[in-house]
């Protein structure tokens, strides 16, 4: 099936899906099979790989590994460059940083790596990406070279994703960044979710099951964890995130 229809009908089954990011650079190869049975115990809709830099692992072989053991979890590039385009993927976030002005990630990237994409035939999910500022700066902050929305200006934030819904992007990423202090504040999903109709991914320093909540009844559609997973390894915390999406 394809990812774009898969999503859509977690969409109508229930309020909110659930995705696991995994960032080859913090997950080795070596212990991704437990991390991502761990996932699909607790209920996962989808996995997201990829990462702001990308030094470790032959990427196309870690997506393969994590293919194999993901069972029937779409898995879906999350691109923090050109060079994190396989074939072994199910779909690929074809992401443009809507809230920078910087032209390499608007439009560059998308170009270089649109025929590579082709050729491999891999399903693209048209995303506009949303940085939205967090408290410290971030990974994707530093390395895009764009300045993230401001967190208590909402107004900006509707125009962003307004733009977005208009110019034909078949998502949104409201993201706080991996690691991010504070996650994208409810108000902002709230307002926006009230304008837009295409579904909000909502990402980025969520590190419990109760900040998940929040923002799903604030109306996002798919909300990310990565870093938390990371460092709580116990099942009983991620069983416990995964009910929030049941
Ligand atoms: C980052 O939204 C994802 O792109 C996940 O962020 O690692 O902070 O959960 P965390």
């Amino acid at each position: 099936m394809k990812t774009k229809l898969y999503l859509t009908q977690i969409l109508e089954r229930k309020q909110a899906g659930f995705f696991i990011l995994i960032d080859p650079d913090k997950t080795p190869i070596e212990i991704l099979s437990n991390r991502v049975e761990a996932g699909i115990r607790a209920g996962v809709d989808a996995f997201l790989v990829g990462g702001s830099l990308l030094h470790t692992a032959d990427f196309d072989n870690y997506v393969q590994e994590l293919k194999q053991n993901s069972l029937d979890r779409p898995v879906i590039i999350f691109p923090g460059d050109v060079n994190q385009v396989s074939g072994k993927a199910d779909a690929i976030l074809f992401l443009s940083l809507l809230s920078g002005r910087n032209p390499q990630h608007l439009i560059g990237s998308q170009v270089m790596a649109a025929p590579i994409i082709r050729r491999l035939q891999l399903e693209t999910l048209s995303t506009a990406y949303l940085l939205v500022e967090s408290g410290r700066p971030t990974s994707a902050e530093f390395i895009s070279g764009t300045r993230p929305l401001p967190r208590h200006k909402i107004d900006i934030a509707v125009a962003h994703a307004l733009a977005a819904q208009y110019l034909g992007f078949e998502y949104i990423y409201l993201e706080a960044g991996s690691g991010a202090e504070l996650p994208v504040p409810v108000e902002m999903i709230l307002a926006i979710s009230r304008v837009v109709d295409i579904p909000l991914i909502v990402g980025g320093g969520i590190k419990s099951a109760d900040e998940a909540a929040e923002r799903i009844a604030a109306g996002a559609s798919f909300i990310v964890t990565g870093n938390v997973l990371e460092q709580q390894t116990d099942d009983q915390f991620l069983l416990h995130l995964g009910r929030v999406f049941l």
